[in-house]
């Protein structure tokens, strides 16, 4: 364990965010025979939306309610101390002006083109103390070079040129990899040396970057620390830091459908038996289409913030 990330392990609580094209979906896809098919951030893949269909999803996707400001609030009610929200998941769309391609919230939506919620985030997050990460997909459904080996390389290139526009746009304190397991192809696309070459790379552009393991391929060892998802271990492995990441209700992206709320108690005994354990806790919340945080959420991040702060640990 390194001086790097020593706040990021007194911070111990934070909050996820998982918001993207998909969002504009709110969970449910009406086939053209009239039957519905159900999902949250992976609804183009589980529903087999065609690229076509998602892409014209997307072009009507305006979060304009997004309000970064009662974002950080939220976090900072509930005594999360920092924020990791997706810049780009699984289905490759870009939350930022990207310059790699067009698929891209500035490029590709129906959004005010003077906006950046990025940018947005990381001044409300500053203003307020708050460390702000972003989550980034290594596997992308969109971009068509990823799925061909020999064109991979021309992939991990932009893939590249779009991790070093975050650093330098946002200088996120942390990156938070995703999707180096790779269901179509779950064994060499991305190898053990692409991990440690994307982590050296990154340092290079800012040394106290921290990121989570999933960065490269042996979970154990790459990255700054283990990211078990929906579930508390019961010990740590080989000593690595760790951090669980859990759902609200029952997905990480907006789903209208899914009321299917934890409940306070649950939530708060949840980070003590995280916290007990030295690991840190990773809150999702995922807006709607227009960028709202749903107000179960919200009651919930109150709830858990205001027991913080009549036991003292706040
Ligand atoms: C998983 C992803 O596939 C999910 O969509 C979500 O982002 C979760 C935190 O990580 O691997």
């Amino acid at each position: 364990t390194s001086a790097r990330t020593d706040w990021w392990r007194q911070d111990r609580f934070g909050m996820f965010i998982h918001f993207g094209a998909y969002s504009q979906l709110e969970g449910e896809y009406r086939r053209a025979d009239g039957t519905v098919c159900r999902d949250a951030e992976w609804i183009k893949r589980n529903c087999q939306i065609p690229m076509s269909e998602y892409e014209d999803a997307a072009q009507d996707f305006n979060p304009s309610s997004f309000d970064a400001k009662a974002v950080v609030k939220a976090a900072k009610d509930a005594g999360q101390r920092y924020i990791v929200i997706t810049s780009k998941h699984h289905d490759g769309y870009a939350m930022w002006p990207t310059k790699q391609n067009t698929w891209n919230l500035r490029d590709h939506s129906s959004f005010d083109q003077r906006r950046d919620i990025l940018a947005e985030l990381k001044s409300a997050a500053d203003a307020a103390g708050i460390k702000l990460g972003f989550y980034y997909s290594i596997w992308d459904w969109h971009d068509p070079d990823f799925a061909d080996p020999a064109t991979f390389p021309r992939y991990e290139k932009r893939m590249y040129a779009q991790l070093k526009e975050l650093v330098d746009s946002y200088h996120p304190a942390l990156l938070w990899f995703d999707g180096e397991w790779d269901a179509d192809n779950p064994t060499n696309r991305w190898s053990a040396q692409d991990g440690e070459r994307l982590q050296s790379y990154l340092h290079g552009l800012d040394p106290d970057l921290i990121t989570n393991n999933r960065v490269g391929k042996r979970r154990v060892v790459d990255g700054d620390y283990g990211t078990p998802e929906q579930e508390i271990p019961d010990a740590p492995v080989d000593g690595q830091l760790w951090e669980s990441c859990m759902t609200l209700n029952g997905h990480w992206g907006f789903a209208k459908y899914d009321q299917d709320w934890k409940s306070p108690t649950t939530l708060t005994r949840n980070l003590l038996d995280i916290a007990g354990r030295g690991g840190n806790y990773l809150l999702n919340v995922g807006p709607d289409k227009l960028g709202r945080v749903p107000q179960p959420s919200v009651d919930r991040l109150r709830e858990i913030g205001s027991w913080l702060r009549t036991s003292g640990q706040g």
